[in-house]
């Protein structure tokens, strides 16, 4: 009983000795890489006030304590099983889903849940420097219930790996504390995960765009034939939600103060002159990290992706919505640039799914982007945010080799190189945005000068609430 304590779960981890052994073995590994990688300077002498799963109840699923983070209690949670559930999706259309790996999809599933495992630990360790230049406590926090939520993410697929995967499972489990984002020896292993995010309006743009890839991702693994993948990713979606609204509403409030500031400059004022984040620097930012988190879609054309659904590893994005799910003559007519324009030709639905999911996540980007307008518009300003093209600084898929503006325009090379700060970061932008966040808020209440309080607390507490506390 205290040794089941000590893993929290619903998996009934103390009937399976073997399993639990193996996890237990695994868990000071990974308390020793979340001190090493985790939040710096945030470990031992604070309390942090945060939620943690401890069912999955919709009606409660969730409490909020104050632990110290290597405290945290991350446990294992798979969504309830759906009696009688059948495989939604290709091949196999309509057999009961599998309880076991079948021997055949071994390493292909191995594959997507390291992959998927992959990016959890990464995006921990890209964001562990940022707690030192915090905005506020309620930022803190928000930013420390994001990586504690996305080292129980790496706890889900750590232990399918280990209950379904042997030997290889555990060996993987391994890897999945040694490789590090940005390492140049043993990097992450999707792009976006070796980026570095040392600035807020980074973090808040990866929490908007790329935890929503991990949204889309999710969404097509919670329609896989293997039951306790789908159910596991099913969980992990309630706990996405969070990460977005921080992206979302960080960028939001970001906005709402830059148009403040907009005003007090008055018509050809400067906002940096009041240190704010001009628009400009902000549309960067968006263009930076969803270019970024369209190359983790993968491919255009893919017979990995069209091998996944044909297999019935991973479907699309709300599966039950489409008319029809073994897809095997259907095609997608594409997009292709050749001889410098665009033709468009007809492929194989099947070897087109990273471009169906793709267009899934475009328009939930989308509709995100519209929402921020809304505050340009409040303002009664006439300048707007916008999506990039798709085409534009992709390092994935076809346009990979060449380049493009934000319009879809190509571009030459030496062009590309004269004019991309226009649309990119710079190191000139990077320095700006840290010296107006070298210096941490952490009084309750108080908000660094470039960032708008938020419309309410977490868990209704009120925004002046001590959502981190030092301990003397
Ligand atoms: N960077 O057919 P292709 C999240 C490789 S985020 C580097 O295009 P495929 C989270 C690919 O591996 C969600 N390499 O790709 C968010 C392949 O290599 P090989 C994470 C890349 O396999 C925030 C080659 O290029 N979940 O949860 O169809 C915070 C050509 O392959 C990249 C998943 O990704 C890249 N961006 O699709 C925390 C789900 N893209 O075979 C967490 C699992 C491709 O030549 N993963 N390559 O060696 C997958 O479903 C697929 O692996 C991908 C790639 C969709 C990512
Ligand atoms: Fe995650
Ligand atoms: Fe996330």
């Amino acid at each position: 009983m205290i040794s089941a304590e000590k893993i929290p779960n619903n998996v009934n981890l103390s009937s399976n000795k073997r399993l639990q052994r193996a996890l237990e073995h695994w868990q000071p590994k990974y308390i020793q890489w979340w001190r090493d990688m985790g939040p710096q300077g945030f470990q031992d002498h604070h309390q942090v006030y945060v939620r943690t799963a401890v069912s999955v109840d919709p009606e409660g699923w969730a409490h909020f304590e104050y632990v110290k983070l290597p405290e945290y209690r991350w446990g294992i949670f798979l969504a309830d099983p759906v009696h009688d559930r059948r495989i939604g999706f290709g091949d196999f259309f309509g057999q009961p889903v599998w309880q076991e790996v079948p021997g055949e999809f071994r390493n292909q599933l191995r594959r997507l849940i390291v992959t998927q495992g992959d990016t959890e630990p990464a995006s921990v360790e890209q964001q562990r420097l940022l707690g030192q230049r915090c905005p506020s406590l309620y930022d803190l926090r928000n930013l420390f219930q994001v990586n504690v939520e996305e080292g129980r993410h790496l706890w889900a697929m750590v232990y399918l790996l280990h209950s379904y995967f042997g030997r290889d499972g555990r060996d993987e489990a391994e890897e999945l504390l040694e490789r590090q984002s940005g390492n140049r020896d043993k990097p992450r292993i999707l792009q976006a995960f070796n980026e570095p995010i040392d600035n807020w309006l980074d973090f808040f743009m990866f929490t908007m765009f790329t935890d929503r890839d991990g949204k889309s991702q999710l969404m097509s693994l919670s329609e896989s034939s293997l039951d306790p993948l789908a159910r596991t990713t099913r969980f992990m979606l309630t706990e996405e939600a969070h990460h977005m609204f921080v992206g979302e509403t960080g960028v939001a409030r970001i906005l709402e103060r830059t148009c403040q500031l907009m005003k007090e400059a008055g018509y050809s004022g400067d906002v940096r002159k009041l240190g704010g984040i001009d628009l400009p620097m902000i549309q960067k930012h968006l263009n930076q990290w969803f270019s970024l988190s369209l190359d983790l879609h993968g491919s255009e054309v893919s017979s990995n992706a069209a091998s996944y659904f044909a297999n019935g590893l991973k479907g699309r994005a709300k599966e039950d919505t489409f008319g029809e799910h073994v897809v095997k003559d259907a095609v997608y007519n594409m997009e292709f640039f050749e001889g410098g324009k665009a033709v468009t030709k007809d492929i194989l639905m099947r070897n087109a799914m990273n471009e169906v999911l793709r267009d899934w996540y475009v328009g939930d980007c989308a509709a995100g982007v519209e929402r921020w307008n809304r505050i340009l518009e409040s303002y009664g300003f006439s300048e707007r945010l916008r999506l990039p093209d798709r085409k534009f600084n992709r390092g994935i898929g076809m346009y990979a080799g060449f380049h493009f503006d934000p319009n879809g325009v190509p571009l030459s090379d030496e062009m590309w190189e004269r004019r991309k700060y226009e649309w990119l970061p710079s190191a000139a932008d990077t320095e700006y945005l840290l010296s107006i966040m070298a210096t941490p808020v952490f009084e309750p209440g108080k908000f660094a000068n470039y960032i708008a309080p938020p419309r309410r607390g977490i868990n209704q507490q009120p925004i002046d609430f001590e959502y981190v506390r030092t301990e003397q």
